[in-house]
């Protein structure tokens, strides 16, 4: 099922892609200044040259001694955790921790599908690079990021055997695979200017609400983990695979990224959210508590990037020839769009200065598959005599459970960023379809259950959701 190839080939083929088209986004850098925070007593603010600067890990020969020094880190954490599963340093524990503000958890402590979802895994990764600090006394000592805009496989140096403790043999994909390119729509999250629409919106309080998670959330972070498979695609194990941390360290990037962009994305100014007490544990697996404010300049929590640079392919608007296609199949959910409850007028509107703009996509009484469901999201409608296709974006939608891991079978939302021409053919009223196209995934069959959805809408914010 898998192959291993050799590192210097894959390496080179890496490299190759990510020179292509290789220039700055327009960042403005002094942006993410005005957001920062003060720094706390509690983290320890350092100077600029004892930070931990993370860097993009395909850009590190195999050899490199910074690598060495990140695996033989890990070992230690891992070997504590043979001696005792339970000590709070190990990497069994640290492991466990991601399980439990996830879907087993209770509401209170639930960090995905919600606004908390960026600062708790800032902590969590945070976290990690402490106890890797503390394992071989080397205070700089940084986690990095595998920057999936630039370099469409998995890393070479999460490759190899169980010796490696950067490998982990439940993936589902080889270093051979690429992620398919829509997986990666930064820019829709780029132009999101609100924070809940990029970011999530706040948690639900009770059971039976509708979650809404931000567009970062659900295409590029929930693909790509789904893609990987295995461990990866689980909100329990997650954490037990190296590449999260990797992947997690570009969404955490991409976080700034989007605060860097433009002036105009900025922070929630909610207190609900600012003060907000998020848990982890420190380099020696003590339990702490940051407030979401402590948690928004990464200097203060002792690490920078090196860099906030992506791909720009992915940032600009999406180029039409790499838009997918609608393949139509029998695995296909489709559905009409209801005119009715949707905002039509409003989103019209929205469309009198702008080419694209973000939207809410809403269904009801959604039967929700047991597995993460990848798809391609197109409108279908009638123009000029001719069924068209306009394709939106791609997602993967988890389960979502309740208490006691009940599958709940409630409303569902997306949050997309649609272009003009659906904004018309909705005001226009031209019989509108929205298409779930099933994604196939390398070494995996899409699952047979349909997705089923029902009462179809678009809003424009959460409130009239
Ligand atoms: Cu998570």
């Amino acid at each position: 099922m898998k192959t291993n190839k050799s590192p210097r080939r894959d390496f080179l083929k890496t490299m190759g892609w990510s020179t292509i088209g290789l220039s700055t986004l327009p960042l403005a850098t002094s942006s993410i200044s005005s957001c920062q925070t003060k720094p706390t007593e509690k983290a320890q603010t350092k100077n600029s040259n004892s930070l931990a600067v993370r860097k993009n890990i395909a850009d590190f020969a195999p050899d490199d001694p910074e690598i060495k020094l990140f695996k033989d880190a890990l070992n230690i954490l891992k070997k504590r955790s043979e001696v005792s599963p339970l000590d709070p340093s190990g990497w069994q524990a640290h492991g466990m921790l991601h399980a439990t503000f996830c879907a087993t958890s209770i509401y209170a402590n639930q960090v995905h599908y919600n606004w908390y979802v960026w600062p708790w895994h800032r902590l969590y990764l945070w976290s990690m690079e402490q106890k890797l600090q503390k394992a071989v006394n080397e205070p700089t000592l940084a986690l990095h990021y595998w920057d999936w805009t630039k370099a469409p496989n998995i890393p070479d140096h999460y490759w190899g055997n169980e010796s490696n403790p950067l490998f982990n043999v439940t993936r589902m994909v080889g270093p051979e695979n690429e992620l398919p390119k829509d997986f990666i729509n930064v820019g829709a999250g780029f132009r999101a200017e609100h924070y809940k629409t990029f970011g999530g919106y706040p948690a639900i309080k009770k059971r039976g609400e509708a979650q809404l998670d931000g567009l970062a959330e659900q295409s590029f972070h929930n693909n790509i983990h789904n893609w990987i498979g295995g461990q990866m695609a689980t909100f329990t194990e997650s954490g037990f695979d190296p590449i999260f941390y990797a992947h997690h360290g570009n969404c955490d990037r991409i976080w700034d990224a989007w605060r860097a962009y433009s002036p105009k994305n900025t922070l929630p100014e909610d207190e609900e959210w600012l003060e907000k007490r998020l848990f982890a544990t420190d380099g020696n697996g003590t339990p702490v508590d940051f407030k979401i404010k402590d948690l928004l300049n990464t200097e203060d929590l002792g690490y920078r990037f090196n860099d906030l640079d992506l791909n720009p392919t992915y940032c600009n608007p999406y180029e039409e020839a790499d838009k997918p296609e609608r393949n139509a199949s029998a695995q296909d959910c489709v559905a009409p769009l209801n005119l009715e409850t949707s905002q039509t007028d409003a989103i019209y509107k929205e469309f009198i200065n702008k080419e694209r703009t973000h939207v809410i996509l809403h269904f009801e009484r959604a039967q929700l598959p047991y597995q993460p469901y990848c798809a391609r999201v197109f409108f279908e409608y009638d123009k000029e005599g001719e069924r068209q296709s306009k394709y939106t974006g791609t997602f993967t939608i988890l389960p979502i459970l309740d208490l006691d891991s009940v599958l709940l079978q409630n409303g569902v939302h997306l949050q997309i960023e649609i272009e003009k021409e659906i904004a018309e053919a909705i005001e226009q009223e031209k019989n509108i379809e929205v298409i779930f196209q099933p994604v196939p995934l390398p070494n995996r069959n899409i699952p047979d259950e349909i997705l089923k959805l029902e009462n179809i809408s678009l809003k424009l914010n959460y409130e009239d959701a």
